[in-house]
């Protein structure tokens, strides 16, 4: 079992310890099931070399938690899990996913109609049942048929950034086959899609049945669908399929170019291409019988009369245009960020310490970060109020003293993530606020508001001249929760007149905001900034997803304030830094 099916059967347990109205114990296997989800090592790997001691070591594991993830480990399940999911038999994850449904709205479905899955919930809704049911009335019923009509479009696909490590793994595997010189993963997840359907592998080599033999034979494959000379389709036990296909050196181009898609961009370059009289296909660029293009996919575009075309922007969105007219910008790279300005950490629900936080991030490569912790009104993360805020600060100020004691070019500023409150205002005073030096504002409740009303809240927000940067304005969770009702243009025309800037929050699910905002923001001139969110350091990572974003919604390096030097990133920030 790897760490992600650990995860998810814990947090499973936790839903199930809250339908038994155990909130306590709830809370302690959502708190696991988190860590371990951002965890780097394997668990089954600490296991097998240290035993339940080495689990015991893990953060917030005690005994008890253990020996459960030892008995997961080793048999795929444990006792009390079993005990409860025969006396709860409901697909509780699967009813979670529709928004507005929580685990005691679950119990309740459960104890008055007995319903078990998301079929049993839209049919009893549908029948009009729901609605009698305490707690729940007419709109409630609505909502839910709404969210599982959600549920059923975005199902089947992964959310990309929380997939991509197998698939990388997936990669280096298929380089390493005997008979293979190169390997590309082509499709969405070249495109940088948010979600992907399925995992297209592009591969030069000879002896293709041999790569195919291999290819089958992978312990991430659970069953074969198809196996051919040139292609074979596997379901992967990641829960998608994948197709590898086999080309020759001099038609890969072609084929990547095809197969990376997307096929609104495909048919237009094929229009292109009819046009010039030639035809263009997976295997190459024809003038009647002969081929002037294929090894490469810059040739292939330099040939049509096009500028070269970066995947995530392939999506027929007016790149065709632009590339024609030698007008493509030059978007931001993935190399090209040097702070991260949304850090939480041990001092609320993160993981790791600040100066952990800092440590991971200079390995990275970065030269700043600022520490946003959540503060009070979010009480379920144990947010700081005005002292708590005052003493970090403090903290923070000994560490940067350590940092240029050991001669380590690296700043950590001061930062919070504070709560925009249901009518705009924000949750920390503006006297402590003044003395950070990056504030970032949220939404984290009152999902519940007319879009007017939200609008106003946010509005409000950013009129108030201590708020730098409004983080995850949408609130969406991909897969998960729509995100509320917002007039995004008016937020922009606001952030363009107050100089808020937007975050681009890059943890895999949220991606908000997402690249049609972004374009936007970009064409108004509102600048934006790219923050991992981090809640422990391996989350640092996920900034590679907030770029991809950034990079599908047009942006260059100077829409981005975080693409510069720290003191250039504070000079950018309206109020008391300039
Ligand atoms: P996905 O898998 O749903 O996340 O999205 P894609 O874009 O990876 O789609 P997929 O896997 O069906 O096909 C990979 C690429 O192959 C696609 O982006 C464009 C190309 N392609 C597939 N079918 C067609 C087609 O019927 N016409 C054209 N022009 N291109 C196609
Ligand atoms: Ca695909
Ligand atoms: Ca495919
Ligand atoms: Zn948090």
């Amino acid at each position: 079992m790897n760490n992600q099916e650990i995860s998810k059967i814990l947090y499973e347990m936790a839903a199930l310890s809250r339908m038994e109205g155990e909130d306590f114990k709830a809370r302690a296997y959502e708190k696991v099931s988190q860590e371990i989800e951002g965890f780097g090592e394997q668990l089954s790997d600490i296991f097998e070399e240290r035993g339940v001691a080495g689990l015991e070591e893990l953060p917030g594991v005690g005994k008890n938690i253990a020996a459960h993830i030892a008995d997961l480990i080793e048999s795929g399940t444990f006792e009390e899990y079993k005990n409860l999911k025969r006396k709860i038999p409901v697909d509780i994850l699967g009813l979670l996913e529709v928004e507005g449904v929580g685990p005691k709205n679950v119990k309740a479905l459960w104890d008055n109609l007995r319903i078990r899955n998301l079929d049993d919930l839209e049919k009893a809704a549908k029948e009009k049942k729901i609605r009698d049911l305490p707690n729940f009335g007419e709109k409630t019923e609505e909502k839910i048929l709404a969210g599982i009509e959600f549920v059923r479009k975005s199902g089947g696909r992964k959310v990309l950034g929380l997939v991509l490590p197998e698939i990388r793994t997936l990669e280096e595997k298929v380089k390493k086959f005997s008979g293979v010189e190169r390997v590309v993963i082509a499709g969405s997840v070249r495109r940088r899609k948010e979600t992907i359907g399925d995992v297209d592998i592009l591969v030069v080599g000879r002896n293709p049945k041999k790569i195919m033999d291999q290819f089958v034979e992978l312990p991430e494959v659970d069953h074969v669908i198809a196996k051919g000379g040139k292609k074979s389709s596997v379901a992967l036990k990641l829960g998608i399929n994948s197709d590898l296909r086999v080309f020759s050196e001099d038609e890969f181009g072609a084929a990547l170019n095809y197969f990376t898609g997307s096929q609104a961009h495909n048919i237009r370059l094929r229009q292109i291409a009819k046009e010039k009289g030639m035809k263009l296909s997976e295997y190459g660029l024809f003038r009647g019988k002969k081929k002037i293009a294929g090894k490469t996919e810059e040739g292939i575009y330099k040939k049509l009369g096009l500028a070269y075309i970066e995947p995530e922007l392939r999506e027929d969105q007016g790149e065709i245009e632009a590339a024609l007219e030698g007008n493509l910008p030059e978007i931001i790279g993935y190399g090209d960020l040097k702070g991260d300005l949304q850090i939480q950490t041990d001092w609320t629900d993160g993981h790791d310490s600040i100066w952990d936080m800092a440590t991971y991030a200079m390995e990275k490569g970065l030269e700043y970060i600022v520490i946003t912790d959540h503060t009070k009104d979010l009480a379920v993360t144990g947010g700081s109020d005005e002292k708590r805020l005052l003493e970090q600060m403090k903290e923070i100020d000994k560490l940067n003293e350590r940092l240029k004691k050991e001669k380590k070019k690296f700043r950590i500023l001061k930062g919070a993530e504070t709560n925009i409150l249901k009518d705009g205002s924000i949750d920390i005073d503006d006297n402590v606020l003044a003395k950070l030096d990056v504030v970032g504002a949220a939404i984290h409740k009152n999902f519940e508001l007319s879009k007017k009303e939200q609008t106003e809240r946010v509005v409000k927000a950013m009129r108030n001249p201590h708020v730098d940067i409004i983080f995850h304005l949408t609130t969406r969770v991909i897969g998960k929760r729509k995100g509320i009702e917002l007039d995004v243009e008016k937020i922009i025309e606001v952030a363009k007149e107050t100089g808020t800037v937007l975050e681009i929050d890059a943890f895999p699910d949220r991606l908000d905001i997402a690249g049609n905002h972004v374009k936007s923001c970009v064409e108004k001139g509102v600048r934006m900034s790219i923050d991992s969110d981090a809640h422990a350091k391996a989350h640092i990572d996920f900034l590679e997803h907030g770029i991809a974003e950034a990079r599908r919604g047009w942006a260059q390096k100077g829409d981005i304030i975080n693409a510069n030097s720290v003191d250039e990133m504070l000079s950018m920030l309206k109020g008391k830094n300039q």
